[in-house]
């Protein structure tokens, strides 16, 4: 009876414990798949990461990477109110390996992080609503919340917050969910009992650097942006270089090669959330049909996709550089077509999927 009544003072005491325990559980609520706590600073060696990647020109026309570097190292540099960040992890594990795809060459392979909903909405929502119970149960603190696109450091936050580590392949591993959470964060001025960082579990696996196909890793934990299949299909706004356009093969948004090699997925399972249930016309669109897409017809398929960011040409580009890889003759006629686009980037990318082409075999 002691230890009861012991207990459930403990429990009503507000502590930076029982204040991390009380966000915890209602994150999961939420939905949330992996819950961590740090302190807002961060070691000097990502900032000194972060310049050598950004000395070697690795981010490519990602200028804004550059732009607040600073802040990104450094979250009082962005916040100086902030004392804790909570790190969020949430699970968007495929149920099969999206390498699969790759071998049918008349449909088109879109990376697993972009066949549902915008995660961007999804996350922000559940961060939101984390944050509106926050403010009311702890009146008088701040908080902030983030979701890729702020100068946030966030694998280095979350292997800090012990949601994972930082792998090979430089993206946060987790024991349970393997290489497939999204990340989000709340930075607070509420003081929260920090988690154990995550250790690097890597060991003497390289499997991720070995499955890269366009050799984007020029050492472990480090990557050379330009030369990444995301970075060309989502990010550059030109000409895809001749150099990738073979090793892309099929795939048409983002790539998936480095996390699907990790043995840590073992442990992972198919997303939970129903927005990040994938569109089952997402999961193999045919080439032919996509390439027939006018701006209308773009916006229309990706309402509410992230893919609907990158525009009509740059996705048009990207599926003809697919096509182009197929060896499909039946192909060549959507190609042909293509090549008198009004857009120049659209019709460069038809002339060099022609030219590689084969004819239909004479019967
Ligand atoms: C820019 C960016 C990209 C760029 C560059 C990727 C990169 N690795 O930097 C491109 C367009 C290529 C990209 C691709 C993808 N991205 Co991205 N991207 C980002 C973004 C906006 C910033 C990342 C960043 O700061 N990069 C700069 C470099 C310098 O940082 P870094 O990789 O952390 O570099 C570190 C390592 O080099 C490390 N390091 C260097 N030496 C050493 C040595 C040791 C021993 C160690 C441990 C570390 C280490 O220290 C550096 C600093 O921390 C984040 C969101 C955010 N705000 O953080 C999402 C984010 C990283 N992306 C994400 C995703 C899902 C992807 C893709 C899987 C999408 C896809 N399927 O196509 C791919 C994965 C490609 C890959 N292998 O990284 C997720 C990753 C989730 C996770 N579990 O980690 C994030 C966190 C978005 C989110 N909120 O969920 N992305
Ligand atoms: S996402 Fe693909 S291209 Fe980019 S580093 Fe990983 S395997 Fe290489
Ligand atoms: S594949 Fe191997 S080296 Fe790469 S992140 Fe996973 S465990 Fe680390």
């Amino acid at each position: 009876m002691l230890l009861f009544l012991q207990k459930k003072k403990e429990s009503e005491i507000d502590t930076p414990s029982t204040r991390a325990a009380a966000i915890r559980d209602e994150a999961l609520r939420l939905g949330f798949d992996a819950v961590g706590f740090a302190p807002a600073r961060l070691g000097p060696e990502v900032r000194a990461r972060l310049d050598a990647f950004l000395a070697a020109g690795m981010q490519g026309e990602m200028g804004w990477l550059a732009d607040r570097a600073e802040q990104r190292a450094h979250p009082q540099a962005l916040w100086p109110e902030a004392v804790s960040v909570i790190a969020l992890g949430m699970n968007y594990g495929p149920d099969h390996d999206p390498r699969d795809l790759q071998a049918q060459r008349e449909v088109g392979a879109i990376s697993v992080y972009a066949r549902h909903k915008d995660y961007h909405d999804i996350v922000k929502k559940r961060l939101k609503a984390l944050a509106r119970w926050m403010v009311e149960r702890w009146r008088g603190s701040e908080l902030k919340v983030f979701v890729d696109t702020a100068p946030v450091a966030e694998k280095p936050l979350a292997q800090q917050a012990g949601l994972g580590w930082q792998g090979k392949h430089t993206n946060l591993v987790s024991r349970s969910h393997g290489s497939w959470l999204f990340l989000g964060e709340v930075y607070t001025t509420l003081d929260l009992a920090p988690s154990t960082p995550g250790q690097d579990h890597c060991g003497g696996c390289t499997r991720c650097l070995s499955a890269c196909p366009t050799a984007a890793f020029p050492a472990p934990y480090r990557l050379d942006a330009r030369r990444c299949i995301s970075y060309l299909t989502i990010e550059h706004k030109g000409p895809i270089p001749e150099e990738f356009r073979a090793a892309i093969g099929n795939r048409i948004y983002g790539c998936d090669d480095c996390l699907a090699a990790c043995p840590w997925n073992k442990f992972a399972q198919a997303a939970r959330e129903p927005g990040l249930i994938p569109r089952e016309d997402l999961t193999a669109p045919r080439l032919a049909e996509l390439a027939a897409l006018d701006d209308a017809g773009f916006r229309a398929l990706f309402s509410g996709s992230p893919i609907k960011r990158i525009g009509r040409d740059r996705f048009l580009r990207n599926v003809l550089i697919a096509i182009g890889n197929s060896a499909e003759p039946a192909l060549r006629p959507v190609a042909e077509r293509l090549c008198a686009d009004p857009s120049e980037i659209v019709a460069e990318a038809a002339r060099w999927a022609l030219a590689r082409l084969p004819a239909a075999a004479s019967t």
